[in-house]
């Protein structure tokens, strides 16, 4: 009991420092968003509650009941002043589901609500549920929309791992209780990584989406697509586009997915995506964004080369390592930008920024030229005109350049 007892002293103590933590933003950032030290999320924020059975009775080693493997990818919004992220949180039996982690300032102190979402199902089970985007639509709901996973049917015998990817639809007022609707019908064989657009469009729901063709590969139907469907109670795509396609030599040349519902501009709907890229090592997310126009969300005006956010550091390491994953931000009234993203599919990270400087941003960096020339150009671009502007200074800027 002795042993009990001064166990549990140290795992409160422990959960206590690491949620008390204050987070630190890091010295001289890029300019355009700045990282913070530790992360914001992690499965060791979950309640001591949820992993061990507290009663010495029934667990006299103090052992956990109930392991969990990790949070990560999360939808985000600010509701009744709190920072809140969807956490895709994932048990030891790797099966995800959601709970809810609130703080005060967006950039620590997280602390999970007293309950995981108990997401109702549909007539078909969901095997695993993740990467909810969470969008405050127009009509009045707060939908979330995520990824639904079933084994594939007409998976061959000994095949234990082809899968069947979807969208499922709930939605909320309070993030507590949820309404499920039926999955979204598109004419591609699988979805991940499907948003709903926070305004009507033509007076239709408007759906980025992501067919694929395997559980894995996007196949021919890579890119971040888009559709409309007359209703949300059974939301039909009857045709889908794709408006940001995958492509040769870039960032996104494997696949790519929309992650939070994009931004309202005056200059734009500003998205935040991620792009996969083959290596020797294996995949690599990275994020991107862009810009497409506020009358035509189909239309994408500006893109800036390559990445905006690549793994670094402890966020290159994980469950599949090399993975940064955006499914969440939150623009607050100040024009603060708090990026949520998930890193290697273990843990969440927050960066800040504002929308003026994520504007500027994708507004001036120059689009991807598609070949090394074209990028050597736009490095000259950028050197005649500091070496003019430096010469014709007054001041002499301080400069290693001859
Ligand atoms: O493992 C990396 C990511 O893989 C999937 O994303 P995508 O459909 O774009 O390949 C998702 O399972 C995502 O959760 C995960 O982070």
């Amino acid at each position: 009991m002795e042993n009990y007892k001064e166990r549990l002293r140290q795992l409160e103590e422990a959960h206590c420092h690491l949620l008390k933590r204050k987070n630190q933003k890091e010295i001289l950032g890029n300019g355009i968003f700045d990282r913070y030290t530790f992360p914001v999320l992690t499965a060791q924020h979950t309640p001591l509650f949820w992993r061990y059975d507290l009663n010495p009775a029934t667990n006299p080693y103090l052992m956990e009941r109930f392991g969990i493997n990790a949070a990560f990818n999360s939808g985000a919004i600010k509701l009744n002043g709190k920072y809140l992220l969807v956490a895709r949180v994932e048990g030891v039996d790797r099966k995800s589901f959601f709970a809810v982690a609130e703080s005060e300032n967006g950039i620590d102190n997280f602390r999970f609500w007293e309950r995981p979402i108990t997401m109702p199902e549909t007539a078909v089970p969901d095997i695993n549920v993740y990467d909810m985007r969470l969008v405050q639509h127009e009509d009045g709901w707060i939908y979330g929309l995520f990824c639904t996973e079933r084994k594939d049917p007409n998976a061959k015998a000994g095949d234990e791992s082809s899968a069947i990817a979807q969208c499922g639809i709930a939605r909320t007022h309070d993030l507590i209780s949820w309404e499920r609707l039926p999955d979204l019908k598109t004419p591609s064989p699988q979805q991940r990584n499907v948003v709903l657009h926070p305004e009507f469009v033509a007076g239709k729901y408007a759906f980025y989406t992501r067919p694929q063709d395997g559980f894995i590969e996007a196949g021919s139907g890579g890119g971040i697509g888009w559709g409309l469907a007359d209703s949300i109670e059974n939301a039909v795509i009857e045709k889908e586009i794709v408006l940001d396609a995958k492509q040769y030599h870039t960032v996104n040349e494997v696949k790519n997915g929309q992650g939070p519902a994009p931004l309202k501009t005056e200059k734009g709907w500003l998205h935040l995506a991620h792009g996969v890229r083959n290596t020797a090592a294996g995949l690599r997310y990275v994020l991107y964004t862009f810009l497409t126009d506020l009358e035509d969300p189909t239309k994408v005006i500006h893109k800036p080369a390559g990445y905006f956010i690549a793994p670094e550091g402890e966020e290159r390491v994980g469950d599949v390592s090399n993975v940064v994953f955006g499914n969440g931000w939150i623009l607050d009234e100040d024009g603060t930008v708090f990026i949520y993203y998930g890193s290697s599919d273990t843990r969440m990270h927050v960066a800040t920024t504002t929308l003026g400087r994520l504007l500027d941003y994708v507004l001036n960096t120059p689009a991807d030229g598609l070949r090394s020339g074209a990028t050597v150009a736009r490095l000259n671009e950028l050197v005649d005109r500091n070496l003019a502007y430096m010469k014709n200074k007054p001041e002499p800027v301080a400069t290693t350049a001859s």
